[in-house]
């Protein structure tokens, strides 16, 4: 087993790394950059190591700087929590290279999984359902064209070195194709420094479902049932819930067992997300996966009653899983609220300093966070302060527990989003279990008319 673990991450991840690295008697090593010298997760590790600026592509995406605090603390392996050099295949290289185990999976698997249009074929080849499109990068507006009336409109260009929503435009006829491939590809270029990209058919107001999987290096594969997603703004999920209102037990078996199929086909070791859409008739159809632990981890910890990060550290320690698919029993409901450091109404970034605060407690209640009273919220990062997750027999009683923990999540100094939370858990769409990709488009329509217009983003960890 590791001795000492570096975590190259900040805010409520690295502190939930650094819980479960105390859990197993192992050491921790903090890294921050000048604005988080007064962060919870310098002070909870047990050496903290100042690797550069604030901007974070002078400390947390600096590569050398991470590897060179690793070397003097001399640590066995690093967690790289989400974002930043999560699945950043050149870095899990050079972790491996320097004989310091990344805690995640191999880098070819990330490197896979980040070309997209790759993942793909991969998964298509796996015997997993993909969305209607074509197995390859677009080549020209000729290929465009002709792809795109194969496949039938509305179809959606997405970048292949992309992800996350980011570079996608949905086309809905001929006559908007050549303009919004030029558009994709150039976007793609700046984002990527890759203008490749891919089209297939558009799923019109589909559910965003996840499967989250565990894999150890021995060939042995598991599925933790699945997240429903679907309520995103702008890409960036806001509630997560497990299980899916969607899904019925037969539908979460068959999901489940070709997720665990395709990986271990692939040899998948460490957690991992496959991402589907559903549509209205129980089609589901691969869309990307993600090779890191994911924020929303902890709604599956809840059902399942396990603790993935451990699991990740375990696996990559070279143990063995510690349960087999089944021993995974499906207990209950949990839901997440992530609570940015934002307006509830414009979603403006609200850095600054958190003057007095109450987290909510008792039966079912979870907060994953790094804020304290007192705790000056730097404006270099994401915005996401804490996660609020509850977990109940029922959905329905998760979702008056998660209304009762909201009253009781009080934050002064800075805005956070609980007051949206509020509103969106009081929809009558949202109680029914009535959710698609569309949910925040129509909520923010009827409840926000004028449009707040263009928004700055601060770089950061953000998935
Ligand atoms: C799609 C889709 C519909 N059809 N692909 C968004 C994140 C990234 N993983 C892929 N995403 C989507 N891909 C096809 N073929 C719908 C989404 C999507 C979405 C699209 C527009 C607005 C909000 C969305 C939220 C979740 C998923």
């Amino acid at each position: 087993m590791f001795k000492k673990i570096l975590i190259a991450n900040r805010g409520e991840i690295a502190t939930r790394v650094i819980w479960a690295c105390r859990e197993l008697g192992i050491r921790t090593v903090a890294i921050h950059s000048e604005a988080d010298r007064d962060s919870l997760h310098v002070r909870f590790a047990d050496e903290a190591i100042c690797i550069g600026p604030a901007p974070s592509a002078k400390s947390y995406l600096n590569i050398p700087a991470v590897i060179s605090a690793a070397e003097i603390t001399n640590v066995d392996a690093i967690h790289p929590g989400y974002g930043f050099l999560a699945e950043n295949a050149y870095f899990a290289e050079v972790c491996e290279a320097c004989n310091i185990k990344f805690i995640g999976p191999a880098a070819a698997t990330i490197q896979l999984m980040g070309d997209k249009a790759a993942a793909r074929a991969a998964m298509k080849a796996a015997g997993v359902p993909i969305t209607p499109g074509f197995d390859g990068v677009i080549e020209d507006e000729g290929e465009a064209a002709r792809v795109a009336a194969g496949i039938g409109y509305p179809v959606i260009i997405k970048a292949s070195a992309g992800g996350g929503g980011r570079g996608m435009r949905i086309v809905r006829d001929r006559d908007e194709l050549l303009a919004s491939l030029a558009a994709a590809q150039q976007e793609a270029q700046i984002a990527f420094g890759n203008p490749a990209v891919y089209i297939e058919k558009y799923i019109e107001t589909a559910r965003h479902i996840e499967i989250q999987i565990l894999g150890d290096q021995y060939g042995n594969v598991v599925h933790l049932g699945e997240r429903e997603c679907s309520i995103q703004r702008r890409h960036q999920k806001l509630i997560e819930e497990s299980p899916s209102p969607a899904l019925t037990p037969e539908l979460r078996h068959q999901m489940g067992e070709l997720a665990v199929r395709a990986c271990r086909e692939i040899g998948y070791v460490n957690a991992g997300t496959m991402e589907f859409l559903l549509d209205h008739d129980n089609n589901f159809y691969f869309m990307e996966m993600n090779t890191r632990i994911q924020v929303e981890h902890p709604v599956t910890e809840l059902v399942t009653n396990t603790d993935l990060v451990r699991e990740q550290i375990l696996v990559a320690a070279g143990e063995h899983l510690e349960f087999e698919q089944e021993d995974i029993v499906f207990s209950g409901h949990a839901i997440e609220c992530r609570i940015n450091a934002e307006s509830p109404i414009t979603h403006v970034p609200s850095p600054g300093l958190i003057t007095a605060m109450n987290l909510p407690g008792g039966p079912g209640v979870r907060v994953d966070t790094a804020a304290y009273p007192g705790w000056f919220v730097p404006p270099h990062y994401d915005s996401l302060i804490a996660k609020l997750i509850v977990h109940h027999r029922t959905r329905e009683m998760a979702i008056a527990r998660m209304q009762r923990a909201l009253e009781a999540y009080i934050v002064e100094g800075i805005e956070t989003s609980v007051a949206l939370h509020q509103r969106i858990l009081a929809e009558p769409d949202f109680l029914a279990g009535n959710l698609s990709t569309r949910f925040m488009e129509r909520f923010t329509k009827r409840t926000e008319p004028v449009d707040a217009g263009p928004q700055q983003v601060a770089q950061g960890a953000g998935e």
